[in-house]
């Protein structure tokens, strides 16, 4: 699916170009040597070549001043050759990535991340949707997926995943399918599997791998892990394998559907940045119409 996406964007970027347009532009801020950041944001670059986008990978010593980085942010915005700008996370400690999301011009905040756009989101306005909830839904659309009265179960309220994908699934808006009872679980829920056991589409973003195991879910289940950590693997050539939070040897006999992890939301992740990016190189974010599904 993530490959059918960047597919319909390259003819999308293509027939851009051929009217005499630039091709839309994605930079990507980098702080410091984080293994995984430095994966996901050359995933990142990969995909932006593959459809035709120009991108930027911008990349900055560890020890810089959150300062230094506004000012970088604000070369950013004021640059109009430059459509979306995302600062990968996690970020070190001496600096607030709240302060950074909210230096970013909305328009060109492609992550969703900045509070005008997320507002925009619990509101049901056009905006740009965070990238890994926007990839989940497309995947849900794309997989036919019905969701109008099903029960959704969410594990984690994180801002990036939980809390959002808990709100889209609930609501029937920005062109996908939507209309669930929603269960949004986290850290302080007592007996975890009494609510994952009742759910149709369960959607785990936690990072604890094996969390949820084959007791944990009802036959027909459909299973969306967002989950990806590093657990080392001696057999592996890098020394670590990557988990979701779901065991999958478990639960995917029990599941009509299930997400791999890698393979699975990460490139649909990609996916949702580069639908935003496309649309802040348009510059219909907020006037864009949605039809309703299902
Ligand atoms: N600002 N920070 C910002 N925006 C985001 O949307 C993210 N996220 C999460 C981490 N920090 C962020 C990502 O980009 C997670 N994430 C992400 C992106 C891509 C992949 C995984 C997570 C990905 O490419 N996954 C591959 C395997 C990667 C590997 O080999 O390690 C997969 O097949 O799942």
């Amino acid at each position: 699916m993530a490959a059918d996406i960047r597919a319909e964007l390259r003819l999308k970027v293509e027939a851009m170009k051929a009217k005499g347009k630039r091709a839309p532009h994605l930079a990507a801020i980098l702080v410091g040597s984080h293994g995984p950041s430095e994966v996901y944001v050359g995933h990142k670059i990969k995909a932006c070549e593959e459809v035709g986008f120009t991108s930027s990978k911008l990349s900055y010593d560890v020890t810089i001043s959150e300062a230094d980085l506004l000012e970088e942010i604000d070369k950013v915005n004021a640059n109009p050759e430059i459509d979306g700008l995302i600062v990968q996370l996690p970020l070190p400690e001496h600096i607030k990535a709240d302060n950074l999301i909210n230096r970013i011009q909305p328009e060109k905040d492609v992550d969703g991340f900045h509070p005008l756009n997320f507002g925009r989101m619990v509101q049901s306005l056009p905006t740009h949707v965070p990238a890994t909830p926007l990839g989940i839904m497309e995947m849900i659309k794309r997989a036919g997926i019905s969701v109008v009265g099903k029960h959704c179960v969410v594990v984690g309220r994180s801002r990036i995943v939980g809390s959002p994908i808990s709100i889209l699934m609930s609501r029937r808006r920005f062109g996908y399918p939507g209309g669930a009872t929603t269960t949004l679980t986290h850290r302080f829920t007592p007996d975890l599997a009494h609510h994952t056991r009742q759910a149709d589409i369960l959607i785990t973003a936690v990072g604890k791998p094996g969390l949820i195991n084959g007791d944990m879910v009802k036959e027909g289940v459909v299973v969306i892990d967002v989950g990806i950590e590093r657990v080392k693997d001696p057999s592996k050539k890098s020394g670590f394998a990557l988990k979701g939070d779901v065991d999958f040897e478990t639960v995917a006999p029990k599941a009509s559907l299930i997400t791999p992890v890698p393979g699975g939301v990460g490139p649909m992740t990609i996916a949702g940045l580069l639908k935003n990016t496309y649309h802040a190189a348009l510059g219909d974010i907020y006037t864009r119409e949605y039809h309703y599904h299902d």
